[in-house]
């Protein structure tokens, strides 16, 4: 039998993960892997990223796009460190990524040798594992377990740390078996009936409940079990931002987004439900508000895979904890047909509110400079809301996420827990490749296009057709609309000087053209969405537009303001 190298190792073991995309960076530390790619590039394809942080978000986008682990590789020392943000990011929202690092030799370890870094130290706390291989026997056991983790149970991020000895280290043989248990590991805890039979009581029951539905529901592809769930208790429905897109937009069930910039109706009513039934979504503070003041008059309901969010931030008299598509089938039998119909018009009547005081004014806004929400309404207008919208963070992301249309699920791309800014372009890319049958919409700020703005090099080598479009405000508007708010307008360094985001495009050969006229703006979106291949449209909006409703910063979310 054939020798067989580690490096090599590496690569037939991401081929039996079914690994067909990879994004990364060279450099002396893991250029034997590099070199095993060379040889292999007819089974497996590697893209070529500008900066490694871009590696992680591409393999972000390419996960939730595809519903596959996502694979980033990078060199050890500062490539390494380059994709602690995208691992924390893909912590946080829990998303399958698999990192592989280059190290030093094992015997330099601990000797502070050329680009050595501690990466196992530094990346521990945004893990859901890492280990470092320093012998090429360990390889085929180390990726089994690492793919197995990032993508079972609550998905999120693995490193594995190669030292350059255990590449170039040669096996006698390769073997390579698929994991599906590790010990000390319960990826999908056990759905109790008694908790079952508690929940379906408490909802048979209730007057008022409301069902408040988080990213969950996508990653445990349990969508037609949750519309059959609604549908049947006739419970109005709400999303986090990392839900949105698990239901089409206008089902009438759906009555918007929670959280700080959220609709009027499910902020204010989450305060007057009496049953709140939380579905894959784990109470971030952007959703909560004060804690002191959150649904204080109801009972809570957890449907949850990860034990460690039941009581975290919430205290709950039922827990269902499990895989969710399991548990909201089990619970369909015994809901009773409802229908809420009195309860549902105030969400509806306050949403109407929202509509008139907010909605309105800036989706159909006729004069003045132009406004956020009317560049997506042009973006819904050309598309048929089966579009993958990518989104970074700041104003732009807010508007985005609360004015997309969409029919279709896994359409929704965004920095949600950690709120990185420079995620999108990246994760556009890889979404794109994921999924390259859809449009891959991607609306950036001015602010974060600049964070990964090389990242349009990689784009332009793959020729992944990515629409980028950049909402300019020609401020890092977010901060800047807090500045006015409540740091009585002192605008401390929020104000940008731009560069010619046309002519850069241009640099990269990426097909631009800038808008700042309303009657452009129509023709300028269906000529970028009809252009074959990527194209960056600059849109220059209204330069000082807030994003309303807001709850103010530690505020009740019954506090939400419309103005
Ligand atoms: C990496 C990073 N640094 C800083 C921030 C803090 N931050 C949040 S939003 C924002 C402004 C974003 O400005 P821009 O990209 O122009 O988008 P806009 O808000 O104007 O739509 C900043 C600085 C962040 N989220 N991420």
């Amino acid at each position: 039998m054939k020798k067989i190298s580690g490096a090599e190792a590496v690569i037939k073991s991401l081929i039996n993960e079914g690994v067909d995309v990879l994004f990364g960076y060279p450099g002396g530390a893991i250029m034997p892997v590099y070199d095993e790619l060379y040889k292999f590039e007819n089974e497996i394809h590697h893209i070529l990223v500008r900066h490694e942080q871009g590696a992680t978000h591409a393999a972000q986008g390419y996960a939730r796009s595809s519903g596959k682990v996502g694979v980033a590789i990078a060199t050890s020392g500062p490539g390494a460190t380059n994709l602690v943000t995208g691992i924390a990011d893909a912590q946080i929202d829990s998303t399958p990524m698999v990192c592989i690092t280059g190290q030093v030799a094992s015997y330099l370890l601990g000797s502070d040798a050329f680009q050595e870094t501690d990466i196992i130290g530094i990346s521990t706390p945004v893990t859901k594992w890492n280990y470092q291989i320093t012998k090429a026997s360990e390889i085929a056991e180390i990726f089994a377990k690492a793919f197995y983790i990032a993508r079972s149970g609550r998905p999120g991020p693995v490193l594995i740390d190669i030292t350059k000895d255990a590449q170039f280290e040669m096996l006698d043989k390769f073997e390579y078996k698929k994991c599906n248990n590790v010990r000390s590991y319960i990826s999908i805890p056990k759905i109790d009936s008694n908790s079952l039979s508690d929940a379906a009581d408490l909802i048979n029951n209730a007057k008022k409940p409301f069902i408040v539905w988080g990213q969950g529901v996508i990653l445990g592809n349990a969508e037609k079990e949750f519309l059959n769930f609604i549908e049947k208790s006739g419970i109005p429905s709400a999303w986090t931002i990392l839900g949105l897109s698990a239901i089409p937009t206008d089902h009438p069930l759906n009555v918007g987004m929670l959280g700080m910039h959220g609709n009027y109706g499910p902020n204010k009513l989450t305060n007057e439900c009496d049953l709140l039934i939380a579905i894959g979504m784990r109470f971030d503070d952007r959703v909560t508000g004060d804690l002191n003041t959150y649904a204080k008059q109801a009972k809570i309901i957890h449907f949850e895979i990860d034990p460690a969010e039941i009581n975290k931030n919430v205290e709950v008299d039922i827990a269902v904890l499990g895989d969710v598509k399991e548990s909201l089938s089990q619970i369909l039998p015994k809901i009773k047909n409802n229908k809420h119909k009195l309860w549902l018009d105030k969400f509806r009547k306050l949403n109407e509110i929202e509509f008139n005081k907010v909605i309105d004014k800036e989706y159909n806004k006729k004069s003045g400079g132009i406004s956020m929400a009317e560049v997506i309404k042009s973006i819904n207008n050309n598309t048929d809301g089966n579009s993958i919208l990518v989104t970074d963070v700041g104003q732009h992301q807010m508007v985005a996420c609360r004015y997309t249309k969409f029919n279709l699920s896994k359409s929704n791309i965004t920095s949600g827990g950690l709120g990185t800014m420079g995620f999108a372009l990246p994760a556009a890319l890889g979404a794109k490749i994921g999924d390259n049958k859809r449009e891959v919409i991607a609306v950036i700020g001015d602010g974060g296009f600049q964070m990964t703005i090389q990242e349009l090099g990689t784009i332009f080598q793959t020729r992944a057709a990515v629409k980028i479009v950049i909402l300019n405000n020609d401020f890092l508007g977010m901060v800047r609309q807090w500045q006015q708010l409540f740091f009585d307008k002192r605008y401390a360094s929020t104000e940008l000087v731009n560069p010619d985001f046309v002519t850069i495009s241009k640099g990269y050969f990426i097909e631009s053209k800038r808008v700042d006229s309303r009657d452009e703006l129509e023709s300028s979106v269906k000529e970028m969405l009809n252009f074959d291949g990527p194209y960056l449209l600059e849109v220059c909006v209204e330069k000082e537009e807030n994003v309303f409703p807001m709850i103010p910063s530690g505020s009740s979310v019954s506090d939400i303001r419309l103005e």
